[in-house]
């Protein structure tokens, strides 16, 4: 659908607006409450800023807004498998989900949050990559909170097994002054230690390196302390397992021509997921629903 029919089917003028942005469409959102820019490209949520706080979310300044090419920063929406592929077969990192262009579905105000669903739905590629007979509907709620359930059903006669994930860049003031609770004594696979299985003893966590662990079988609530912002950010899952924390820190960053040389030092990733030993499996017309729901508290 063009720019023009979006906005003549689904805008509301000085709320929800469709423009081009590089090569993408996205819908850029304005409420009392928060504004926002979301992506058709991945259903990315690039953008959240409740009114009164700093932006939520980091996106790189140096992000290419191209087709095909994942958004550096914001929420990427992780599907059908989480990081490399595991079945052997080829496909492109963190699935195809985030880079395939997603069907809007509906908006509409309800006080001063605005309500919006989008759809992605089986295509070339995914079916090239042996995924036919899905739905996944991706339900947003922005305002003074953001509201996310990505919903994913299965047509197919056989099961459906999928990792899923929001992949979620926080920007803080300076990840080397913030720290996370919510994880003490969960078990967590040390990606920069060959996936070694340890215990996460330090509460809260600082980072103070790259870092990239996906924590095991936890469905707590992660609180980020941004003390640069003088905020505490609360993460707030369901329906999932899994949590990963990432920073590329310096050296990684340097290698990422999407990410600024300093980039790391303003965001911290705090992923809600179902990955490595949460995979979920659906039979034919099984529904699984998975919820994050992120607010602000100003200090
Ligand atoms: O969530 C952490 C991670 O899996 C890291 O291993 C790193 O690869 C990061 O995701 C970013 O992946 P991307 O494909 O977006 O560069």
């Amino acid at each position: 659908m063009d720019i023009a029919s979006l906005n003549e089917n689904f805008g509301i003028p000085g709320v929800l607006v469709f423009e081009e942005h590089g090569e993408l469409t996205r819908t850029v959102i304005t409420t009392p409450s928060a504004s926002a820019s979301i992506y058709l490209q991945g259903g990315h949520v690039a953008e959240w800023q409740p009114a009164g706080t700093a932006p939520v979310l980091f996106t790189s300044g140096n992000s290419a807004y191209k087709k095909g090419k994942a958004i550096r920063g914001g929420i990427p929406v992780i599907f059908p498998w989480f990081g490399d592929r595991h079945d052997g077969q080829p496909g492109p990192a963190h699935g195809f989900a985030r880079t395939e262009e997603w069907e809007f579905g509906f908006a509409a105000l309800a006080g001063d949050d605005l309500h919006m669903s989008l759809l992605l739905t089986p295509n070339e590629t995914s079916r090239k990559l042996g995924f036919d007979h899905f739905r996944v509907v991706f339900h947003l709620v922005i305002g003074r909170e953001l509201h996310l359930k990505l919903s994913v059903v299965s047509d197919a006669e056989t099961p459906l097994v999928y990792e899923e994930a929001f992949h979620t860049y926080f920007a803080v003031g300076d990840v080397r002054e913030t720290s996370v609770t919510g994880l003490h004594n969960v078990e967590y696979l040390d990606k920069r230690d060959g996936g070694a299985q340890k215990t996460q003893v330090d509460d809260p966590l600082v980072l103070t390196r790259d870092t990239d662990r996906v924590y095991l079988d936890t469905q707590s609530t992660c609180v980020i302390d941004d003390k640069g912002n003088k905020r505490k950010i609360k993460v707030a899952k369901t329906n999932s397992s899994t949590t990963i924390v990432w920073n590329p820190w310096t050296e990684l960053t340097a290698k990422m021509a999407d990410m600024e040389p300093g980039g790391w030092e303003g965001m911290i990733c705090i992923e809600s997921a179902n990955a490595a030993d949460a995979s979920i499996t659906l039979a034919h017309g099984e529904i699984h629903h998975m919820g994050c729901v992120i607010s602000v508290d100003l200090d």
